[in-house]
């Protein structure tokens, strides 16, 4: 395969592979991008382009490519003891050592990690956690968990039925007993309020859910602290403060899914954190092995866990990989580097608020409705007209136009409805940030100019 060319790539792939989240007509028409290799901050392809990543993977090479530490513990590990199940009355050193550093780093009462490989298997395992606790507790009719329109908890039909992607439960991923409010979408949704008023409103609809099914069926509320691949939708401060009481009050389980804001991404070792938010559980993912290997991690709070180890008998759940000694010994790698680099500070207190700053003049673009940020991730909303604003008809395609002018400058960013997105390794500095918005800014003038012509 050494002397094959670029085009024998694609038709081979073509011919083969069904990629993910793909329109396979389409992208078998154009043609995929061949990812080669991939160093610090840039991806390379097989045509020879360089391209700076505004998005670290999918939201999680967030210590950026080319690690030598990571691939060090890799190798390792899998020298040492490349498998071993966790089934039988075993376990492993790397998941003990991680289980003990998980639980140190995330908030308070959360004591207990159960290990799978995804963001979808660790949503999962929490949706059958929370209706076995329910069930244990004598409330087998607590089973309904709610969730928000444009929520992403993954892809298998359980956690995209929790998620709040029409598209995703057209296609046969529409399981009972999971409904949906309205996320604290300022955008589309404040008005004139102020923050705290729109906080207190979009909090109300998560109490007139529960009040419409009866608390006695709700299990549990679960949230994004902020929606990724919903959009970036950063929540007015207190929102889910404010949930976290209404779901006190009523006996619901309170989740947060920290699968792209975990690890520092907030500025915070977890979001929870700066929201001051203790919740029942936690998903974890992404971030967690930066991406170098696969896996995920459910952190299982007091409550739910007492239940579990004193009436729970055996818990008929788990993966052959659940626990892998090779992904915890990269997640240990993972954490020691973001913790010599002190990437959770520099987010907090220099490229964090350096984002939000060089964003901010962008607003003043003909094109652009909002741009928002949050530690690093941004988002700039695109509209066809900034009073009102006017969304574009259909939603969707402008996005695409942008996007696409941005990765054929070098810069590698995702569009979300008619949203550019943001969501750079941590490891970015300040020029990296600077060339970053600068082909953005560039994009959205080709962008504007392609929209004077049509
Ligand atoms: N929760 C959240 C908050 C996520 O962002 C998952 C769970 C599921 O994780 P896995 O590992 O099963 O994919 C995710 C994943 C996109 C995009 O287009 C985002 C994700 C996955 C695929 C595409 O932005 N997030």
């Amino acid at each position: 395969m050494q002397d094959m060319t670029t085009q024998d790539w694609r038709e081979l792939d073509a011919l083969h592979h069904l990629a993910p989240f793909t329109d396979y007509r389409e992208l078998r028409a154009a043609g995929t991008r061949v990812i080669t290799h991939a160093q610090g901050h840039y991806i390379h392809d097989s045509d020879g382009n360089k391209i700076l990543d505004a998005m670290a993977g999918l939201w999680c090479v967030n210590v950026g490519y080319g690690r030598h530490e990571l691939v060090e513990a890799a190798t390792a590990q899998m020298t040492k003891l490349p498998y071993y199940n966790n089934f039988f009355k075993t376990s492993n050193q790397p998941i003990i050592a991680l289980s003990k550093r998980l639980v140190d780093l995330t908030p308070d009462g959360l004591n207990n990690v159960f290990y799978a490989n995804s963001g979808s298997e660790a949503n999962d395992t929490i949706i059958r956690m929370v209706r076995h606790f329910w069930a244990l507790a004598g409330k087998p009719e607590k089973k309904t968990i709610i969730a928000r329109t444009y929520g992403y908890h993954g892809s298998t039909i359980m956690s995209a039925s929790m998620g709040g992607m029409k598209a995703m439960h057209a296609q046969a991923a529409q399981a009972t007993d999971f409904t949906h409010i309205n996320p604290p979408y300022g955008f589309l949704y404040q008005g004139n309020l102020d923050e705290a008023a729109f906080a207190t409103q979009a909090a109300s609809w998560l109490e007139d859910k529960i009040a419409e099914i009866g608390a006695d069926h709700v299990a549990a509320f679960i949230a994004e602290p902020i929606q990724g691949a919903g959009g970036v939708i950063i929540p007015p401060a207190g929102y889910l403060k404010q949930v976290e009481a209404i779901c006190r009050k009523h006996d619901v389980l309170f989740i947060v899914d920290e699968v792209i804001t975990g690890f520092g991404r907030t500025g915070h070792w977890f979001a929870s954190h700066g929201m001051d938010l203790s919740p029942d559980m936690m998903t974890l993912a992404k971030g967690l092995t930066s991406g170098y290997v696969p896996m995920s991690a459910v952190m299982v709070g007091d409550r739910v866990a007492a239940r579990l180890i004193a009436d729970g008998g055996e818990f008929y759940h788990g993966f052959t990989y659940s626990g892998h000694p090779v992904a915890a010994a990269v997640a240990l790698a993972n954490l020691d580097l973001i913790e010599r680099d002190g990437l959770v500070e520099k987010i907090r207190n220099d490229t964090g608020p350096y984002l939000a700053s060089v964003l901010a003049p962008l607003a003043a673009h003909p094109l652009v409705g909002e741009v928002r940020s949050f530690g690093l991730l941004g988002a700039i909303e695109l509209v066809k007209d900034k009073a009102g604003p006017v969304l574009f008809d259909p939603v969707g395609q402008v996005g695409v136009i942008c996007r696409d002018h941005a990765i054929k400058s070098g810069l590698m960013v995702r569009a979300v409805r008619d949203a550019m997105i943001m969501s750079p390794p941590l490891t970015f500095e300040r020029d990296d940030i600077d060339l970053m918005i600068a082909r953005v800014s560039t994009a959205l003038d080709q962008t504007f100019e392609d929209l004077q012509t049509r």
